[in-house]
């Protein structure tokens, strides 16, 4: 029976099941704590204690799964009582025992409703778990005092701090869920039904969590201090971690009306930080960033291809880390190289990734074997003839790339669609060498491809809508955050990344050394530091870029820093000699000074006047400002489509840090006026040619518009 009079769609409801009520919330798409959502649990939990017919109940959810968590979007703005603790609150204390019936992904503020009921039953790959530090807060509505309660301090440290789900199955051995349900026969709602039933037949009251007492007998005395030590360095920078150590420390020291009082105070500190406002405007941006640019938007409803087979061109490091991608993900992979050698080195190279995974306990033999038999390798073009899309991540030339698009539009199905993970070229030029220019795009994975979240997905000229949406909902299936963008040199992250690493050199050969550039760039929150990463990945690998296309404009200085290693057989650690020196055995980084005299005497030939008076401070705005400069010029191009999808490349495919929330979003908070003003220094410093001041920034500063809403 539905007690509620108004039937038009209520977010939440109160029905009857005999002596069972059955709060259920319908608030799609995930069941968030929106305000007319606590309203309505407010009022429906205030009817049911009433009502002398009703002995205990459930909450449920509708849709796909039980309460995701406090609605984001009303962060930031006038929080609308009733408060979720103060809800809460009331769960807590009702006198009838209430059972959470949970499905689905039960995060955050849905996690802490899970917690306030007296008992909780699950299906088993139920996901629970308490976001919030990722948002740059804590959990504020008792998660931080109730977790350690049931599941005891290390593993409320544990799950909070990191913020990992863990499935029910999980939790369940920790005492957080009672009852573990059976996926498939009767509904979670009859289930749940049935056990509130059993409660009440086996006359047990409500059993309130916040009574429990913590069992600290097996926590070593400095358990708080080692976790500090440990967060202070692991996500060095970020507030929010401390904040939630603190809080669960408190669950220990103080009763709990005093701990979650604290812990509402911290939140609310949280949520009002710079940091927090970086992370949550990162959440929008990634899902946001799956929205597709207008021009792509005109069908509704565009049929995806179905992809169930595909193709690889190159079995390197890039090729094999694409392969590993499509095989995590269930789909089956054609793997071509020219030779039968380069193939079989390339497949031994994807069983050792694997067999890596294996041993720190990713995966299990029976993936490994399912994951390795999805890949088969070919030299033979023809056997390509069946796949649905293929992915191509041969050498970075365009003559070799127009080759092998030629013989794929030859021998692959009409409908295929022929991607290139190309990090430069002209994708226009290369889609001319087929008889589909409209089927061929740009996938462009960051490496290990298998690892890094962001996949760039380049729409050239002619490419068609199903070909964008197929290949952005593969994007999603393979596990990265992708955003589709347009063709230019680099793209929107290596063409911006180009201007952080030209200031960089330039910074060489002004008389700053690596380790200077680099340390100033770690202080300011980046992971590494830009000559370092250099070292990595190869300084040969852009210098080829740039002979294969050298700027429009020709300036000595461009680069010459990374050039000047690359002539003297210093690529990077391959060579165990770069910006740095590498030990041969141990791969650890020395300082090496012998660099320092190179970049001297090339500065002195160039004309370039160095400097001992080069500040931490001018390191990083002039790095740093490049990027937000170059990025409001791409917004401009309309090769991006949102300033939030420039912040989303940087978050997921530069190391950006999260809690300053990518480029875009950082100038606003520094504010715009800084950056044009230093922006403007630069210029006369010497380096007009680069420091040109988007028409953009200049723009917003006079409207006082923000660059990251663009
Ligand atoms: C919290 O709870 C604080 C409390 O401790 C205390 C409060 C006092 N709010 O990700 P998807 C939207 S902090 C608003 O693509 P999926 C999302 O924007 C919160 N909106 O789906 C998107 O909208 P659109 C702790 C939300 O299936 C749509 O839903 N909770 C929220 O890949 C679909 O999202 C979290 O941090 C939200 N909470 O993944 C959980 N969640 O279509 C955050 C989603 O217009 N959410 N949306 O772009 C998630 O992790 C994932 O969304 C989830 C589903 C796993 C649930």
């Amino acid at each position: 029976m539905n007690l509620s009079q108004d039937h038009s769609r209520e977010p939440v409801q109160l029905l009857k099941h005999g002596p069972i009520a059955e709060i259920c919330i319908d608030n799609p798409p995930v069941n968030a704590l929106s305000q007319p959502v606590r309203q309505g649990l407010l009022t429906c939990l205030t009817a049911a204690e009433k009502d002398h017919e009703i002995q205990a109940v459930i909450i449920t959810c509708n849709g796909r799964t039980f309460i995701a968590g406090a609605d984001i979007s009303e962060f930031g703005k006038l929080l609308l009582e009733p408060h979720l603790p103060d809800v809460l609150d009331q769960l807590d204390r009702c006198t009838k025992p209430i059972v959470a019936a949970l499905f689905g992904t039960v995060l955050g503020g849905g996690f802490e409703v899970a917690l306030s009921c007296h008992y909780r039953v699950a299906l088993p790959q139920t996901k629970l778990g308490l976001p919030e530090v990722t948002l740059g807060l804590i959990p504020g509505a008792g998660g931080t005092q109730l977790l350690p309660r049931l599941a005891g301090a290390e593993m409320a440290l544990e799950m909070i701090t990191s913020g990992k789900p863990q499935t029910a199955l999980q939790l369940f051995d920790h005492g957080v869920i009672d009852v573990l349900l059976e996926q498939g026969s009767l509904s979670v709602t009859k289930q749940a039904i049935e056990f509130a039933l059993q409660i009440v037949k086996a006359g047990k009251g409500a059993r309130r969590v916040s009574q429990m007492i913590i069992d600290t007998a097996s926590c070593p005395n400095d358990l708080f201090d080692q976790w500090r030590t440990k967060l202070a360095k692991k996500a060095r920078g970020q507030k929010a971690p401390q904040y939630c150590i603190n809080a669960i420390e408190n669950a220990l020291l103080v009763p709990f009306e005093e701990g979650k009082k604290r812990e509402r105070e911290m939140f609310i500190k949280c949520l009002e930080s710079s940091q927090s406002r970086a992370m949550r405007h990162a959440f929008f941006a990634e899902r946001s960033a799956a929205k597709l640019p207008p021009a792509y938007n005109h069908l509704e409803h565009a049929d995806l291809l179905p992809i169930q087979q595909v193709a690889v061109i190159g079995a390197g490091t890039m090729g094999g880390g694409i392969a590993i991608c499509f095989a995590n993900a269930g789909i089956s992979v054609q793997l071509l190289e020219m030779s039968e050698d380069n193939l079989a080195r390339g497949l031994a190279a994807i069983r050792t990734r694997f067999e890596q995974a294996l041993k720190r306990g990713l995966i299990t033999q029976q993936q490994l074997d399912k994951r390795m038999s999805l890949i088969v390798g070919t030299c033979n073009y023809e056997d390509l003839n069946t796949v649905d899309l293929v992915v191509e991540a041969a050498f970075e030339t365009i003559a070799v790339k127009q080759q092998i698009f030629s013989t794929l539009d030859r021998v692959c199905k009409a409908e295929a669609i022929l991607a290139t993970n190309t990090s430069y070229l002209d994708i226009n030029k290369i889609a001319k060498s087929t008889s589909r220019t409209h089927k061929v795009i740009g996938m462009h994975f960051f490496s290990p491809a298998n690892i890094m979240k962001l996949l760039e997905v380049v729409y050239a000229a002619d490419t068609d809508e199903q070909s964008v949406k197929t290949v952005m909902a593969l994007g999603k299936k393979l596990g990265k955050v992708s955003v589709a963008v347009g063709v230019c040199y680099g793209f929107v992250g290596n063409r911006m990344y180009a201007c952080y690493g030209r200031e960089a050199n330039m910074l060489l050969l002004e008389g700053a050394s690596p380790q200077q550039i680099d340390t100033a760039m770690k202080n300011w929150g980046m992971a590494m530091g830009p000559l370092a990463v250099n070292d990595m990945s190869g300084i040969d690998i852009g210098y080829k870029a740039r002979q294969e296309n050298p700027p429009v404009t020709p300036d000595p200085l461009y680069f010459r820093a990374a050039d000047l290693m690359v002539e003297a057989g210093r690529l990077g650690q391959k060579t165990a000699a770069g910006f740095y020196r590498y030990d041969t055995q141990t791969k650890k980084l020395q300082v090496d000074d012998a660099v320092l005299p190179m970049f001297a005497e090339e500065a002195l030939k160039l004309g370039v006047i160095q400097r001992d008076d080069i500040s931490e401070q001018e390191i990083q705005h002039r790095l740093i400002f490049s990027l937000i400069n170059e990025g409001a010029t791409i917004l401009s191009e309309g090769i991006a489509t949102r300033a939030s999808d420039i912040d989303a490349i940087w978050l997921n495919g530069y190391g950006f840090p999260r809690h300053l929330g990518g480029p875009m979003c950082y100038a606003d908070e520094i504010g715009l006026d800084k950056v044009v003003a230093g922006i403007k220094t630069y210029q006369q410093q010497g380096n007009g040619l680069y420091w040109q001041t988007a028409p953009l920034l200049e723009t917003l500063l006079l409207s006082g518009g923000k660059l990251a809403q663009q």
